[in-house]
């Protein structure tokens, strides 16, 4: 058994701290009592263990070991990671088409609740593709796109449609490299066959497909998801919002909506808000029915509704902890088995809803989006008449407020306004030296860490070097919770160009970009920054690196593949799932190094595991001044900027009338 953590190293985060302790009051378990309680197998954690088929499993601990089948180390490590990819890739891919069956239901009137909100969206989304748009509704043009998009899944030859929208450079190296997907579901049914016994044994080559594989998900999958939940929810805007147990309310009736997909959470919250249900809540003796979200269905229904956020993964069973949720209502991916035996101790009921996923002991109803609302008023009704078995309630007083919902329609609009639209002014801003970079810092919490700290810490440390930060995931709700993500919080921790270019725009200096899928809006920044111009012609040369600091899933594993594929360096925390044990068996580490200068050859971008936050840190400022060295652009100077901006403003303006013409001239001599 590893040592048990004090409450302290297991989060940063204080409500959360308070919950654990009430759990250990309690007596009952969690994620982090379960993390201290289950050592990981430092052989299958390490890649070097293979349990493919019924000969093994087999544990390579030696070097120049092999398998029963005679399969070596690399060719071990290089097929767990493509089955980990396949699945993540698998998971978000799974979300868009579903997604793709609900736009084709809704253009052809067959659902309840739903309608298409950004009609704007649509058309542009469609002329992407050669869609007509032109004297046609929205239904007709939604039903073509939705045909289209449904074919991508299936689709057995050529190359899925949504890879046309990278930059013309990319797609040629992809050509080149063969790994543009045919389809979704082809590339990861091949993945499964390349890693069956017996087949694919070219470590580098199974990692190619593996490559393909999480191409098929972020330049497909997720970027059919994000686009169609932007056509039906809307494409999100700044909007004010709230994160941490706090959301909860004593005297509502809690629901909680957590997992990924908007579709049924997009109809709880429109019928929390009809009267029927109201009134219904009210004559159970609640002021009404609080909805907040955990994990990115908190994210999709934060950034479109100001739906308030109750936490991140690790606070899905520190949400029920508390006494006061009367309903946990779960769709797909990231849910605690654990949810249940703990609702168990309380009076929450855990609903599962979507056909892929039961949980044993949970209450099963499941989704059809043909009876959406219908649907969603019969979940809130069982969560309000569960209200009268609350027991004792603890809920931590934390909450903060964020700003939520920077698209990349909505960051493109706010740096140009809507008549002059453009990547323009953040384009100029790396170039002149105000923003030394860009650094999108994602994915998971991963109760081996301490939650939220390695999130954290690299956000405030990057702010301070002038990098620009957007966020999506578990990483955005963790800054949300300790205030990094509203304009004014800790502005005057942020370097001085970075907060002179906040400050002009008026956004805050870590831009919340949604959820795990809207990964690909990061992708489509980096691509309209490429168009730009100023920047190089390929994703590759944009002084940006992604960040995964505390990542725990598959998912993450797909997303950090198809970043690199698109040229981005990549960093992730915690431990290498395919690190070998190279202080003691030989050449364990050449999938390691492959990914890294392997990849980095081949697509110009790289997945590195630093353990550190000051690592990180160092890391990927050494990759963004190298990057803005390669582009001939100014070395970043800490002081050069920040004479201008808001908190100069206010100084000029507390000056007497007289000095001002001065200041104002110094100003602008300077
Ligand atoms: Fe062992 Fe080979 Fe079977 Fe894997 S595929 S379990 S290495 S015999
Ligand atoms: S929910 S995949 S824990 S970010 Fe998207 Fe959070 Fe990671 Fe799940």
């Amino acid at each position: 058994m590893s040592k048990k953590r004090e409450v302290q190293e297991y989060t940063i985060d204080t409500a959360a701290q308070t919950m654990i302790r009430r759990a250990e009051e309690l007596g009952v378990d969690t994620a982090f009592s379960r993390a201290d309680a289950m050592s990981p197998c430092n052989i299958g954690g390490a890649g070097m263990c293979c349990k493919q088929c019924g000969m093994g499993p087999c544990r390579l601990t030696k070097s120049g070991d092999v398998g029963v089948c005679g399969a070596t180390i690399e060719t071990i490590q290089a097929r767990n990671l493509t089955r980990a990819i396949a699945a993540g890739a698998a998971a978000h891919s799974d979300h868009g088409r579903d997604m793709a069956f609900t736009l084709k239901a809704v253009a052809n009137g067959q659902t309840e609740g739903y309608a298409i909100k950004d009609v704007a969206k649509l058309r542009r989304v469609a002329s992407y593709y050669g869609i007509p748009i032109e004297k046609r509704s929205p239904e007709e043009i939604a039903n073509d796109l939705a045909d289209l998009y449904i074919s991508q899944f299936g689709q057995q030859r050529g190359e899925v449609v949504p890879v046309r929208r990278a930059p013309k450079k990319r797609q040629e190296r992809w050509k080149q490299l063969g790994v543009i997907p045919r389809g979704v579901d082809r590339e990861v049914v091949e993945a499964l066959h390349r890693t069956h016994i017996g087949d694919d044994q070219d470590y580098q080559h199974i990692l190619q497909h593996a490559v393909k594989t999480a191409m098929a998900d972020g330049w497909a999958g997720s970027m059919i998801a994000t686009d169609i939940s932007d056509i039906l929810f809307g494409t999100p805007a700044p909007l004010l919002g709230q994160a941490n147990l706090g959301v909860l309310k004593k005297d509502m009736v809690n629901v909680v909506v957590h997992g990924h997909e908007p579709t049924l959470s997009e109809m709880i919250v429109a019928a929390s808000q009809d009267p029927e249900i109201i009134a219904y809540a009210r004559a159970a003796g609640a002021n009404g029915v609080q909805l907040s979200g955990i994990c990115c269905t908190a994210n999709e229904i934060l950034m479109r509704q100001g739906i308030p956020a109750a936490g991140n993964f690790l606070h899905q069973e520190l949400s029920i902890l508390t006494g006061a949720v009367e309903a946990m209502v779960v769709d797909v991916q990231c849910i605690m088995q654990a949810l249940v035996g703990l609702a168990s101790r309380f009076h929450t009921k855990i609903i599962t809803t979507s056909p892929k996923v039961k949980i044993t002991g949970a209450t099963h109803i499941e989704f059809d989006e043909h009876h959406a609302l219908t649907i969603a008023k019969q979940i809130l009704k069982l969560a309000i008449d569960n209200f009268k078995n609350r027991g004792e309630v603890h809920i931590p007083n934390e909450r903060e407020d964020l700003i939520p919902g920077f698209s990349h329609e909505y960051i493109n609009y706010m740096l140009g306004g809507s008549y002059r639209a453009s990547f323009r002014p953040l384009n100029d801003a790396i170039i002149s030296g105000r923003i030394r970079g860009v650094a999108a810092i994602v994915g998971c919490n991963n109760p081996r860490s301490q939650q939220d700290y390695l999130h954290t810490k690299v956000v405030r440390e990057l702010l301070k070097q002038d990098v620009l930060v957007v966020q999506t995931g578990c990483g955005a709700i963790a800054s949300a919770k300790l205030g990094l993500l509203l304009g004014e919080a800790g502005i005057d921790q942020v370097g001085p160009g970075l907060r002179e270019v906040c400050e002009t725009v008026g956004i805050p200096p870590v831009l919340h970009m949604g959820s795990c899928v809207d990964n690909t809006r990061i992708l489509t920044v980096l691509t309209q920054m490429v168009e730009e111009g100023g920047l190089g012609d390929d994703i590759d040369q944009i002084p940006a690196v992604g960040l995964a600091p505390e990542w725990m899933s598959e998912k993450a594993l797909a997303i950090a593949t198809y970043c690199v594929a698109s040229g981005a360096y990549v960093i992730f925390g915690g431990q290498s799932p395919i690190g070998g044990m190279p202080d003691r068996v030989e050449d364990s580490d050449k999938v390691l190094k492959y990914i890294s200068q392997g990849w980095e050859k081949e697509y110009g971008g790289k997945l590195e595991f630093i353990a550190t936050p000051e690592k990180m840190i160092e890391a990927t400022l050494a990759h963004i001044d190298k990057k803005r060295a390669a582009l001939g652009l100014p070395a970043w100077e800490p002081n050069k900027f920040g004479r201008s901006g808001d908190a100069k403003m206010l100084q000029v303006e507390a000056l007497p009338l007289e000095k001002r013409r001065q200041a104002i001239y110094g100003l602008a001599a300077d």
